[in-house]
């Protein structure tokens, strides 16, 4: 059988990894500079987490499942499932995950370079994705994708399938709309805010003040930044890429997605070393960044506002 979507994470030293998002040659890079051996062991018995969207936008999602996989295989690492993921397990299709579907990806008219899944690399994604949790815990660290919410994590523990789960107050939202007069705005809030698995691994939204243009939609809700209100054990999650000037971390949590994911708006644009936008890994408990590209800094500085690319 298996456990439950709230699982046991690991004893000891960690190295929590942020959104990877294709993005096969900064993760090398960063277990590289992290101390980890190719096999994925290191010296000093740290071990990796992962906070999910291993997949989309970046060149090869592929290559990055396929090596997040093995480490979780070995024992060397965990993951939780993040909203990409979930779309994939989900059979969501969605703008930036035609890689999965064996579908050239375009942005702004060009195609993005991306390797494509066959039905070897769709079958080993969809496996590797079922066994993943949606939230680890142990007594000084709680890790998820998104956002952490007592009620929702209620929840998750009592089943063992994600999609079940998700299916499930799916279904329970639908049947509590009356036949008219709950906006789809409103409807589009519940399913976000009253599904768990949507909660945990995208985060609650609000209506917005005014409508938002997000990747050429008008979107009539806002992320919530959950985590000013947040009280609870040390929590690190990813998801959160553009915090708006807003720190990373306030003393109970800390956001380790430095958007990596969009790395390839930079390449495009002729970078090709010092990028502004990186893959991190968060050490517990030594609470320091370290970053693709090598260089480490205590989260001291990461209180105070973070310096926009
Ligand atoms: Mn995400």
């Amino acid at each position: 059988m298996q456990s439950c979507l709230v699982q046991r994470l690991f004893a000891g030293p960690l190295d929590i990894v942020g959104d990877v998002h294709g993005e096969i040659d900064p993760l090398k890079s960063l277990l590289r500079h992290l101390g980890y051996a190719k096999d994925g062991s290191h010296a000093d018995g740290r071990r990796l987490v992962f906070v999910g969207d291993l997949t989309d936008r970046g060149p090869d999602s592929p290559a990055v499942v396929d090596l997040v996989r093995r480490l979780v295989e070995s024992g060397r690492a965990q993951c939780v499932l993040g909203n990409h993921d979930l779309n994939i397990l989900l059979n969501h299709k969605k703008h930036d995950n035609g890689w999965f579907y064996g579908e050239e990806v375009t942005e702004d008219g060009q195609v993005v370079p991306q390797v494509l899944a066959d039905d070897t690399v769709r079958k080993q994604v969809l496996e590797f994705f079922r066994t993943l949790p949606i939230a680890i815990e142990r007594a000084d660290l709680r890790i998820v994708h998104a956002s952490w919410c007592d009620d929702m994590i209620a929840l998750a523990r009592e089943s063992s399938d994600v999609i079940a789960l998700y299916d499930q107050h799916h279904n329970l939202i639908e049947q509590s709309f009356p036949g008219l007069g709950i906006e789809e705005v409103d409807q589009g809030l519940k399913h976000q805010n009253d599904n768990p698995v949507k909660r945990l691994t995208s985060g609650p939204e609000e209506r917005a003040a005014q409508p938002i243009v997000a990747s050429g939609k008008i979107r009539f809700e806002q992320r919530v930044n959950w985590w000013n209100d947040y009280q609870g054990r040390f929590c690190v999650f990813g998801h959160y890429s553009i915090l708006d000037g807003q720190p990373r971390g306030n003393g109970s949590t800390f956001c380790v997605d430095y958007g990596v994911g969009k790395r390839w708006t930079e390449r495009r644009a002729g970078v090709t070393q010092d990028y502004s936008l990186k893959l991190a890994a968060f050490r517990w408990p030594e609470q320091v960044v370290v970053f693709d590209e090598g260089m480490d800094e205590p989260t001291d500085s990461f209180n105070a506002t973070r310096r926009e690319p």
